[in-house]
């Protein structure tokens, strides 16, 4: 295993940092101090632990700038949408902070008068995450801020792309009075971290946010040791447009959802799916607005489309465009490049697809890019079947004014989140997650919390 690695600028492909990887052993130790400092930590009131995240929170924000400078150093973003993502981070603190004091019990009536039935919630000890590149500081506060506000301790292995946005906001962690051993960080290969999360015996939860293949096989790991798992996979976000909707608004929507990050979020709009009496006019709108788009570095001014985070990222894209072309799809704008191998940048210009259908790539497999594919539907309940026709279940958005459809429609979608004529649903105090293989259980809101802690009954018998 090599002892350090490269962290470069995906808009350059300049090297910015070299980060030690922690060895087997060192990996191991803060897995001890976590389960140790869970002792101390969970015994901490909620009050105190919530004026902790509190003040964590407040430390993110006051570092806001140079933890935003660092992110779109290091993944690429434009640096609006990195200072977007800082925010984003901090408000799952804060809403866990206030979480962290409503972690109630029950009484349950008991059938003897001898008898009490109590339930109480604790919390379920050392939790190990696994985290992303795409959102570097969101992805892990969202797993950080109910566990410590459930009474867990946690330990991180962020993206090898992206480590120095997690490594910063954790000092903050510990700047702001959380004890360090509550909250680590550790820096690895992903199979060789992942491999020593889920056979260590001090881990009593497993929480994952990235591809679904690797989902799969840490569910698996997980089950050796019947550790808690929480997955958050990939998606394949359709967005129906439907006869009615108010058209200037749906693309204005559909822009925003499709191409925040260049596309490499997993709730972005993948498959546009149009009414075929509206296609015409939706494509040309569309098409407009997207040729408008700034593709650059994203710490120059006005940048909207940064670079693809690497090479296998650009690989999969160019594949997909590829096989689409092959199959009949025409280009109404993009499908051009500006990347260099040898000197590690890749940009995807935006681009839009017309006359796709299901039996190409990029209508079935998560495309992680910005390339908007449409293609039509005749009436709402074929809508509805090409958008659950994939093993995918995350996010799914429609527009329409039309009660009836939308009610279908919201009925009918397999998706853990649904957008009714809104391209950006997610937030702090709701719950986020997928069906089918998009994932299992949900991040945020006061569903958030609950992966963290046990539901302990207490029966008090002969009184
Ligand atoms: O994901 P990986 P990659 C999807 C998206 C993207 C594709 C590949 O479609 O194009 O996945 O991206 C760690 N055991 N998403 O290669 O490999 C890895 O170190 C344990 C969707 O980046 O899943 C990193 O920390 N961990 C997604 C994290 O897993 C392992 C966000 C994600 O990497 C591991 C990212 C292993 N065997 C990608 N192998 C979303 N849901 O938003 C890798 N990792």
């Amino acid at each position: 295993m090599p002892e350090s690695f490269k962290v470069n600028n995906p808009a350059t492909g300049q090297m910015i940092a070299e980060v030690s990887i922690h060895s087997e052993e060192e990996i191991k130790q803060s897995l001890k101090k976590g389960h140790v400092s869970f002792k101390s930590w969970s015994k901490i009131n909620a009050h105190e632990r919530s004026r902790l995240l509190k003040e964590w929170s407040r430390k993110i924000q006051e570092n806001k700038s140079e933890i935003a400078e660092i992110m779109t150093l290091e993944n690429g973003k434009p640096l609006k949408e990195s200072l977007g993502e800082v925010d984003y981070a901090a408000s799952y603190i804060d809403w866990y902070a206030e979480e962290a004091k409503r972690i109630y019990g029950r009484t349950i009536p008991a059938s003897s008068e001898s008898k009490r039935i109590f339930v109480s919630k604790q919390p379920i000890g050392l939790v190990a995450a696994i985290t992303p590149w795409n959102f570097p500081a969101a992805m892990m506060t969202r797993k950080a801020a109910p566990a410590l506000a459930a009474g867990c301790t946690f330990i991180v292995k962020p993206a090898e792309d992206t480590p120095l946005t997690a490594i910063k906001v954790i000092e903050l962690a510990h700047e702001a009075g959380i004890p360090k051993d509550a909250i680590q960080y550790v820096i690895g290969d992903g199979k060789e971290v992942g491999d020593l999360f889920t056979s260590s015996e001090y881990v009593r939860k497993i929480t994952f946010t990235g591809s679904t293949p690797v989902g799969k096989s840490l569910i698996k790991n997980s089950a050796e040791t019947v550790k808690h798992v929480t997955m958050e996979l990939g998606g394949h976000a359709p967005l129906i447009i439907a006869e009615d909707a108010e058209l200037d608004f749906a693309v204005q929507q559909t822009i925003a959802s499709k191409f925040r990050n260049a596309g490499q979020t997993c709730v972005c709009a993948n498959r546009i799916i149009v009414h075929e009496n509206i296609i015409e006019e939706f494509s040309r709108k569309l098409t407009e607005k997207v040729k408008e788009l700034k593709v650059g570095n994203g710490l120059e001014e006005g940048t909207q489309i940064g670079p693809i985070i690497n090479e296998k990222g650009f690989n999969k894209i160019v594949e997909q465009i590829n096989d689409a072309l092959d199959k009949g799809a025409k280009v109404l704008t993009g499908n051009e490049f500006r990347a260099s191998k040898e000197q590690g940048y890749f940009f995807v210009y935006p681009t839009v697809l017309q006359n796709v259908h299901e039996d190409m790539k990029i209508m079935q497999e998560e495309t992680f890019g910005p390339v908007a594919p449409i293609m039509s539907f005749k009436d709402i309940e074929e809508a509805a079947e090409i958008a659950n026709s994939t093993p995918y279940g995350l996010a799914a958005y429609f527009f329409t004014n039309d009660y009836k459809i939308g009610t279908y429609l919201s009925e009918h979608l397999d998706f853990g989140i649904i957008g009714w004529n809104d391209g950006a649903p997610s937030a702090a105090h709701v719950p986020f997650g997928g069906m089918k293989e998009s994932g299992l259980g949900r991040e945020g809101g006061t569903e958030g919390i609950e992966p963290y802690l046990e539901t302990k009954f207490i029966s008090i018998g002969n009184l």
